[in-house]
């Protein structure tokens, strides 16, 4: 067998044939579903006469194929594991065939497959054909008719995107249901759900006074998880027709819950699929970030609607397209409803860790990548995240106005197109004048860049001189980089003053904050008129995608976690803050010297304790330290037992430090309110939290105790489950275990449950993790079939670094014995799970070679495209 051959995006080639109608047919079996299509086919004008219609096709049994009525002889086609070839075809015809499928046996989870005995689909990208042979490919928009017929008991509910037409009863216990889709999509947006649901039901009116009847599908004990997923849909529809004057455009809209699902939502056009974890809250079983992520994702996939549905991609490079966009739009969602400035701290602390991890790997590709063996692999958080924030830098530079017109011009032109993110780049270039080419190759070159920057106050002409130099190191395939341009949003905050000085560049008054374009190599831009040493803040708001380096004394530091204007370089102060010390602490760590705390970090957190501060909420993220993933990703070399030692000291030496204040904040922030996902809750338990969280790093007492009673409340799964983890995490196991036990056995109904369980159990850090995970990977509620226990037992052990990194190297055997595993069973999850193996080059030599030693244990199975394309770029 030869190795899987990459697509290149430079041979796009419009499709010759075009679908401009689809009707399908489906009569469900778990074994042997029958699928009738019949194709409205049109060959493009300007395609060749002799272009033959090639058809995509995985793992369908053809029954029979048909023109315009007339049955195909053998000899009239070609059929291979991957197309079916059709060399002489009329400019317009109806093509009929009838395939059959297994949905029963589809582990990979993308096509039609059956979770909990139900039928559901997913085909982004690349999965309806494997369910009938198609034009597979977004820049093919057709209109849907869909019948689908099913067992009135097993089956009672038939769902299909658009509108139902029609519906009733036929022989033998079947009955079927047919829906139509006015709006022409590609067939990656396509979907179908049968199976024993129970709906709630809502509406929501849209600007234009249209009636919209709003469904959630799911089990039937799953009812009472409903509310906020829906209320979070309700809210989401207003957002988008006051933001960005989006309306929808059906009469119904649906959301199915589903068990087995590979990523955590699906945008199908009308009838959107959900990961059960990104929809089911209920103040008992789902915690604060829950019910935020379910907001976030429930918006995510409705304003799919707009940016990806009616204007969608027109080939899978340009994915980016509209996962940035739609990621930009969700952020700004949830910022509006939430708290903007904590909103922005978690994102860029995620992206910080997890994307700028990915830019530096052997995976890093850009924006949109020039090539690929296996989409699936691409659902990354560069696509996502990284394209996200160059919508957000695009937006910064022709400020909001100006980027709405310009979505406006978007949407206008290209509705019902497949287009490319030349064609939104150009919209926001047409209408604003700005120049934007230099722009565009944030989307074709991979990599973080990194800012070094320097000033100096020059008192005698009171200027202030910035220098900034910027590069992009080199990524695979990329060695070579061009300058970017960068924004950069900054202040100068007065050291005596203690506020932001208005900036005068080349004598043009900008005012106190400003965005200054960096664009070359190293550019200077020298401020007039600063009467007073200031401390410069870059960067504010993350005002872009990079790594910026400027040598901040820790007296600048703690200057700027008080004095600065912009609420998220306070919070980055801070950061940078306790960085500097853990640094020198990961340096006495490893030189065997001993590890002292540094006292400007207790004396600025003490001042963020008993300090005035009146948003809670950042509080708390100030409060919290640099993760361990965080602190790595900023060393040469990762020294995993390091980096944990140093953050548990200065946990620890916090802690002793303010136990006090620690209590008193623990106690001021207690609440016998009814649970509610509001704001204003949200902060209060994420700084009570925070504080026990302190308190359980000299497993205080007091702290104990108050666990113990946090835990036994049972007020609500946000703090059941942050009392147990710390419990879990901390060395008393004759609580913890108890504790545990009970939890378990309460919650052994409840799968979303049990994969917090899951997870709490093996990210201790104690060293009798690894056995636990295999105690666990043979406990009655795990199965390797279903991604969300694979993510929430294998891939939360390989977060946990201390023990993944085991110098015996059982960690990394365990992660690849399943890696192997899962290939041949559901190769999208078997990638992703992979990635901590790919990171290799990060750590020391002998963790190299460990790691290194299982991708090629892994290398040599036969492997999907999906894995073998991971791991061939992580051995190059
Ligand atoms: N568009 C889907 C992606 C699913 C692809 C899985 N192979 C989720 C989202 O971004 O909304
Ligand atoms: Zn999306």
């Amino acid at each position: 067998m030869s190795d899987p051959q990459p697509v290149y995006l430079s041979d796009y080639q419009p499709p010759a044939y075009q679908v401009t109608h689809t009707e399908l047919t489906f009569d469900l079996d778990p074994a042997a579903t029958r699928v009738k299509a019949r194709l409205h086919i049109e060959r493009h004008p300007s395609a060749d006469s002799q272009a033959p219609l090639v058809l995509n096709g995985e793992q369908l049994t053809l029954i029979s194929v048909a023109i315009d009525g007339n049955p195909l002889p053998d000899a009239a086609y070609q059929l291979t594991d991957e197309v079916l070839h059709i060399a002489d075809v009329p400019e317009a015809f109806m093509l009929e065939s009838e395939v059959e499928i297994a949905p029963s046996s589809n582990t990979a989870l993308e096509g039609l497959y059956q979770s909990n005995g139900m039928y559901c689909t997913q085909c982004e990208a690349e999965g309806f054909r494997r369910i009938t042979y198609y034009p597979d490919r977004p820049d093919v928009m057709a209109t849907f008719k869909v019948t689908v017929i099913g067992n009135a008991t097993s089956e009672p509910v038939l769902l299909a995107n658009g509108n139902p037409i029609n519906q009733g009863e036929l022989e033998n216990g079947r009955h079927f249901a047919i829906w139509e889709d006015p709006h022409p999509k590609p067939c990656y947006l396509f979907a179908l759900v049968a199976g024993n649901l129970h709906k709630v039901e809502d509406s929501f009116e849209t600007v234009s006074g249209r009636n919209v009847t709003l469904q959630l599908w799911v089990e039937q004990e799953n009812l009472d998880k409903t509310e906020h997923a829906m209320a979070s849909l309700k809210r989401a529809m207003a957002w988008d027709e006051q933001v960005y004057g989006r309306e929808y455009d059906l009469d119904l809209f649906m959301i199915v819950a589903v068990n087995d699902f590979n990523m955590g939502a699906m945008e199908n056009k009308g009838l959107n699929i959900f990961n059960s974890a990104a929809v089911l809250t209920h103040p008992n079983t789902a915690t604060d970030a829950t019910f935020q992520n379910v907001e976030g994702i429930v918006a995510h996939e409705y304003f799919h609607n707009w940016s990806g549905n009616r204007v969608t991609c027109r080939d899978w490079f340009q994915l980016s397209l509209k996962e940035g966009f739609t990621v930009f739009r969700d952020q700004c969602f949830s910022a509006d409803t939430n708290s903007a400035p904590v909103k922005r701290i978690q994102d860029v602390s995620f992206f910080r860790t997890a994307q700028f991890a990915e830019d530096a790997g052997p995976t890093a590709h850009p924006i949109r990548p020039d090539h690929f063996i296996e989409i699936t692999n691409f659902y990354t958080l560069t696509i996502y995240e990284k394209g996200a924030e160059v919508v957000r830098m695009l937006r910064n530079l022709l400020g909001w106005e100006d980027f709405r017109r310009g979505s406006d011009l978007y949407f206008e032109r290209f509705d019902g197109q497949a287009v490319t993110i030349e064609d939104f780049v150009g919209c926001m270039a047409e209408v604003s004048g700005a120049d934007l080419n230099q722009f565009m190759r944030w989307y074709s070159q991979a990599g973080t860049p990194e800012i070094d920057a320097h000033g100096e106050y020059d008192y005698a002409h009171a200027e202030y001189h910035l220098t900034l130099r910027q590069r992009t190191p080199a990524t695979p395939g990329q060695p070579e980089k061009l300058p970017l341009h960068i924004p950069v949003r900054m202040g100068l905050v007065g050291t005596k003053s203690g506020q932001d000085l208005t900036l005068t560049l080349s004598g043009e008054k900008l005012g106190k904050d400003a965005v200054i374009h960096l664009t070359g190599d190293e550019q200077t831009f020298v401020f007039t008129d600063v009467a007073e040493a200031p401390v410069p803040s870059l960067l504010r708001d993350f005002s872009a995608p990079v790594k910026l380096h400027f040598p901040y004394s820790r007296e600048d530091l703690a200057f700027l976690l008080t004095h600065d204007s912009d609420g998220f370089n306070r919070w980055d102060a801070g950061q940078r803050l306790a960085m500097l010390a853990l640094d020198d602490l990961i340096a006495a760590h490893r030189n065997g010297v001993e590890k002292v705390m540094d006292t400007r970090v207790v004396e600025a957190f003490r001042t963020l304790l008993t300090g005035a501060m009146s948003d809670k909420a950042v509080l708390a993220e100030m409060l919290t330290l640099p993760s361990e993933a965080y602190i790595a990703e900023q060393q040469p070399i990762v020294d995993v037992d390091a980096i944990h030692a140093a953050r548990e000291f200065v946990r620890q030496s916090l802690a002793v430090a303010l136990r006090d204040e620690f209590v008193a904040v623990y106690k001021a922030n207690q609440s016998d309110e009814p649970y509610a996902p509001t704001p204003e809750q949200i902060a209060q338990r994420s700084l009570k939290n925070i504080a026990l969280t302190y308190l359980m790093a000299i497993e205080d007492e007091e702290g104990i105790a108050f666990c113990e009673t946090q835990f036994a409340a049972e007020h609500n799964m946000t703090d059941v489950r942050h009392a147990l983890t710390l419990l879990v995490h901390s060395d008393r196991d004759d609580i913890a275990s108890p504790a545990l036990k009970a939890f378990g056995e309460k919650w052994a109904h409840d799968p979303l449950v049990m994969d917090q369980w899951f997870t709490i159990q093996v990210s201790r850090p104690q060293s009798d993790v690894l056995d636990r995970v295999q105690y666990l990977m043979q406990h009655p509620a795990f199965s390797i079939k279903n991604p969300n226990k694979v993510r929430a037992l294998i891939g939360a052990f390989a977060q946990n670094r201390v023990n993944f990194h085991r110098l015996d190297g059982k960690g990394y055997a365990l992660l690849a014995d399943v890696v192997i595993e899962l290939n041949r069973l559901n190769p999208e999850i078997a990638a992703r799970l992979v990635t901590p193996l790919t990171r290799w080059q990060r750590f020391d030599e002998e963790r190299q070679q460990l790691m290194r030693d299982e991708l090629v244990r892994i290398k040599q199975e036969p492997l999907s495209s999906n894995v073998f394309e991971v791991v061939e770029k992580a051995l190059a």
